[in-house]
């Protein structure tokens, strides 16, 4: 049907013909003359009609559509045009595709301020706003070079199952479902599959796919159910994780500065590529200082929303938090040499806010097992798992960031959900 975008026209010679489709966001007539502002996903054309072209029957109706009504124009390029956007289309066919019911469920274009609960209900109308299809297009190509970093690096794409029987990331905030006559639960993260990839002799795995998590509380920094990127890699340590991590990162943003210019400045971005090596911290440092500081905290204590603002003010952009103690992390994580009391655990942080958790694993049979317990979980339930660890384990690591978190975190939005297609969170499993 359409030969162009609309972000296209501006390079054409005058009097090329094209045919673009679109949504009618606003028509002015003036009398003998109207303009019609046709937009798509790549911006908006104007379209000049002239009755005396046209007739008088066939313009009535062309400039009598609502709003919203989507359209396909064919005609001919015109440059020498007062029009600010430096090009118009004199249109020898209009096609009327599906006219728009008025009034609208909510303005597209309208400077009027709509709530958050209003645009999540009427979620397609409010993807067509500019500047809400700005931060998608954002994240999609921080999705796409994450993608390439990976397969430049190896990495095989694979896909876990997300019907699950056993928790993953502790018992807590699990969605249990009907499996025929037995329960399962809905994967919280691909962790128990991705490392017996690594026994599988996939060597380095990334996966992603949507995860599940039953998050009791409704903040603006957590869903339901979010999309997970993660990946495992053999023969490594934490450190090769967290090296691969910064390059991601750093590829990522990089990517986006040079194919998303028009984004940026409608979202009012300025993004600069952050420096390798990001600053690492320990935990323990981190609990001196926000202990020092007045926030009181005591050593095993995950850190609260206050202790990490407090920290977020000294370290405002990407760093690591490292050397997790053992008792705060999950079962699957390598104690340290040099003091079993910690592991090699790590979290990505932009300023108070994280993005990524990843470790080292623990690839020894007996002492995994033996932490599966002091956690009070059940060996028994991670059989299938642990049955990965007995016939030749390789030392492994990895991570997994929330797409959704660091789309968040970059674009400086205050709510998870403005980055979320259709979010799912405490009360909103429709739309
Ligand atoms: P973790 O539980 O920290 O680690 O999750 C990894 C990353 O996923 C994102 N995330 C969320 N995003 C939105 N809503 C939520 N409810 C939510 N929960 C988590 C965050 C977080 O940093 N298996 C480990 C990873 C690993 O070690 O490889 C894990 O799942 O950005």
């Amino acid at each position: 049907m359409r030969t162009h975008y609309t972000n296209q026209l501006k390079d054409l010679e005058n009097g090329t013909y094209v045919t673009i489709c679109g949504w009618i966001q606003e028509i002015r007539n003036i009398g003998n003359i109207a303009f019609i502002i046709v937009r798509d996903r790549e911006g908006i054309a104007q379209v000049t009609l002239l009755k005396n072209d046209h007739g008088d029957e066939e313009f009535q109706k062309i400039v009598s559509l609502s709003r919203e009504s989507t359209i396909c124009v064919k005609g001919k390029i015109n440059k020498n045009t007062k029009s600010k956007l430096g090009v118009e289309i004199y249109p020898e066919k209009i096609d009327i595709l599906s006219i728009a019911e008025a009034p609208l469920p909510m303005g597209v274009v309208d400077k009027v301020s709509v709530d958050i609960e209003t645009r999540l209900n009427e979620r397609f109308m409010d993807l067509r706003r500019p500047e809400v299809l700005s931060l998608f297009k954002v994240e999609s190509s921080l999705g796409k070079s994450i993608r390439r970093t990976l397969e430049e690096d190896g990495f095989l794409e694979v896909h876990t199952p997300k019907i699950i029987a056993t928790a993953t990331e502790g018992g807590t905030n699990l969605f249990k479902v009907k499996y025929f006559e037995k329960d399962a639960y809905l994967v919280q993260s691909p962790q128990l599959y991705k490392q017996i990839m690594m026994a599988a002799g996939f060597d380095r795995v990334y996966e992603i796919a949507p995860a599940f998590r039953a998050e009791e509380h409704n903040t603006t920094r957590h869903l339901n159910e979010f999309i997970s990127i993660d990946i495992e890699m053999s023969f490594a340590t934490h450190e090769d994780a967290m090296s691969l991590l910064e390059k991601v990162i750093t590829n990522a943003i990089e990517f986006v500065i040079k194919n998303n210019k028009d984004d940026m400045n409608r979202l009012n971005l300025n993004w600069k590529i952050p420096e390798r090596p990001f600053p690492r911290v320990t935990y323990s440092e981190l609990l001196d200082y926000v202990n020092k500081n007045g926030v009181e905290m005591k050593f095993g204590e995950d850190f609260s929303s206050e202790a990490l603002e407090l920290i977020g003010k000294k370290y405002k952009e990407f760093y690591f938090i490292t050397r997790w103690p053992m008792e705060t992390r999950a079962f699957y994580v390598m104690p340290c040499e040099d003091d079993p009391t910690f592991g090699k655990a790590f979290d990505l942080q932009y300023g108070e806010r994280e993005i990524t958790s990843g470790a080292q694993r623990n690839h020894n049979y007996n002492s995994l097992k033996e932490n599966i317990e002091k956690k009070g979980l059940d060996p028994k339930s991670f059989e299938f798992y642990l049955e990965a660890f007995k016939y030749g384990m390789p030392p492994h690591a990895g991570w997994a960031i929330g797409l959704e978190r660091l789309t968040m975190i970059l674009t400086g939005v205050k709510n998870i959900r403005e980055v979320t297609l259709f979010p799912r969170d405490r009360k909103r499993v429709v739309p």
